[in-house]
């Protein structure tokens, strides 16, 4: 339901940002029809990636055109086919998939109400490195680990840790109470969405009651913190740029 009487919990700051689903407005996309699509993190705020979230009509489609950009999506809720060069697989909710530049995907035959989060990036190659290949994928294939070796986070890094990759996208998932350790401070910057559950973000300065549907950026260097409270476990997804120099 909106909030009422103009208030929003929605903030957006020089070096982070958190939109909920009440502040949605929607864009046309190209290459994307019979969806709508909200731009929730994009360069347009700072940021040096864009994370739009696409819910199908049936009848929907994308296809978008290779180039210096490449794109991961993950099936929020629903179920579509994905094709990317020669690969094509039916995924669900929870199935992921990573083009790299260079390459076309496409996206046919959404059921109803579809959701997928994108993270799109201006690939940075590597010299000497293999270039990312594209990956079709579902969660339940990924082995999670405890983070830092605490049961009540759980981790699943959903892309290969190779230096060919300069993105990472993964899975936090948290028992009610658990937290990250300590307030994190680095160099790469974060897109998120709250898959479900809720918690309190710590977002530099500022401790925000986020839950399942609200999606943050976090800047390079944005002081953060969660804990995960509630009845449910707290899950979300999470973009990082990774495996490249500073200078
Ligand atoms: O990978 C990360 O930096 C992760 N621990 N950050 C976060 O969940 N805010
Ligand atoms: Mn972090």
């Amino acid at each position: 339901m909106p909030e009422l009487f103009g208030h929003t919990r929605a903030r957006v700051g020089a070096r982070h940002a958190l939109i909920t689903p009440d502040n949605h407005v929607h864009s046309s996309v190209p290459g994307i029809s019979g969806a709508t699509a909200a731009v929730l993190v994009s360069p347009a705020m700072g940021a040096g990636v864009a994370q739009t979230l696409v819910t199908f009509q049936s009848g929907g489609s994308a296809r978008v055109a290779a180039g210096a950009v490449q794109t991961f999506g993950y099936v929020m809720g629903g179920g579509a086919t994905v094709s990317i060069g020669e690969k094509k697989r039916r995924l669900g909710a929870g199935g992921y998939f990573f083009c790299p530049a260079g390459s076309e995907w496409s996206l046919a035959s959404p059921k109803k109400g579809t959701q997928v989060t994108l993270f799109q990036k201006r690939y940075a190659p590597l010299p000497g490195a293999r270039v990312p290949r594209a990956i079709l994928s579902d969660q339940s294939r990924v082995k999670g680990t405890p983070f830092l070796g605490d049961p009540a986070a759980n981790l699943q890094v959903l892309l290969p840790d190779e230096p060919g990759f300069d993105m990472a996208v993964n899975l936090f998932a948290y028992q009610p109470g658990g937290h990250l350790p300590f307030v994190e401070v680095h160099i790469m910057e974060h897109g998120l969405v709250m898959l479900s559950g809720e918690g309190v973000y710590r977002l530099e300065d500022s401790w925000y009651p986020v839950r399942a549907g609200d999606a943050i950026w976090m800047a390079p260097y944005c002081a953060q913190w969660f804990v995960a409270m509630g009845k449910v476990p707290a899950r979300y997804l999470y973009y990082k740029d990774v495996n490249r120099a500073a200078l």
